[in-house]
């Protein structure tokens, strides 16, 4: 399979997953999951489970032993969305091509269904070390924990919040993206390498690589929240200036925040020296569709 149809397979497997795991039938909260089911039914890249998913695959494990993670890791992420989007944070109303879950189920049933899908997350990982109890697996489910919490993406959420309209240096800036955005794209790497049984040169290796392409897939999400198509977005563009955030564009300035984010990629590729060239092809080619994707 080439680099689109690795993609593609990886995606369709955990939307399937997350399928199953979301057939859940309840009598009076039937509102709730629907919510929690339409946020994560929207489409969106899956970028964070096909990282994981590879990461498997690299290090020679069988990615379906793992893929109640990957289906995890997901829910984290969309879990954050809907709560990004609230009125409270980013009030959006425009999301993975969508009306955003607050537009459509009102704004209680949304922050419960974001409560929901990080809940159900915690669960399915639980549930998952429970059946395959090992130290490594425990390790990596504490690593996506604190990834997500306030050791990572909720910090940086919280910092970016407390920013909006002031003037920050650029250390606060990079704190703000590293975590809000870079700490879930670096944990879905690092945790499957970790739950792989990978020795700590390739872990360490892996972990530089994935904070690379976290890095530069910030600049570009910034890049792209200015010069993007909102239909290929699927959600609306200017929303950074609109909220006054600090953004790499508002420091750096449009062209050299692009030259940033091709020398990140340079970096992130040059990290996996430790691997093969046909071992690392997907990931390779993943740190350039990191800086030129369109959505
Ligand atoms: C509410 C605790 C809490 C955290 C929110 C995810 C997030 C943190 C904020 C989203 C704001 C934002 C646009 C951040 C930039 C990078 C980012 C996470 C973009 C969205 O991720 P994609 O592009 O989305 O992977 P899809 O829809 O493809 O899954």
């Amino acid at each position: 399979m080439n680099f689109k149809e690795l993609m593609e397979f990886d995606k369709q497997i955990v939307e399937k997953y997350m399928d199953e795991l979301l057939s859940i039938n309840v009598i009076y909260e039937k509102k709730l999951i629907e919510s929690m089911k339409y946020s994560v039914q929207a489409g969106g890249k899956r970028l964070r489970p096909i990282l994981f998913l590879e990461t498997i695959k690299l290090l020679n494990k069988n990615p379906f032993d793992f893929i109640e993670i990957a289906c995890a890791i997901e829910m984290i992420h969309t879990y954050s969305l809907i709560h990004d989007d609230l009125p409270a944070m980013d009030n959006d109303s425009l999301r993975r091509g969508k009306p955003t879950n607050h537009v459509v189920f009102g704004e209680a049933t949304a922050i419960l269904a974001g409560d929901g899908l990080l809940n159900l997350a915690h669960e399915i990982m639980i549930a998952f070390v429970s059946k395959k109890l090992t130290k490594n697996n425990i390790n990596g489910i504490n690593i996506i924990s604190k990834a997500a919490g306030i050791y990572g993406m909720i910090a940086g959420q919280a910092v970016d919040i407390e920013s909006e309209g002031k003037s920050i240096d650029i250390d606060t800036m990079k704190f703000i993206h590293s975590n809000k955005t870079g700490a879930l794209i670096e944990a879905s790497i690092v945790v499957a390498a970790v739950m792989s049984d990978a020795d700590d040169t390739k872990i360490a290796a892996l972990k530089t690589y994935a904070k690379y392409i976290g890095l530069a897939f910030q600049i570009t999400d910034d890049i792209l929240d200015i010069e993007g198509n909102e239909a290929e977005l699927g959600k609306k563009i200017g929303s950074d200036e609109l909220n006054d955030k600090a953004t790499y564009p508002k420091y750096f300035g449009l062209e050299k925040s692009k030259e940033y984010a091709k020398n990140t990629i340079t970096n992130a590729i040059e990290s996996l020296n430790v691997f093969e060239p046909r071992e690392k092809a997907f990931f390779v080619d993943l740190a350039d569709y990191i800086i030129c994707r369109k959505k």
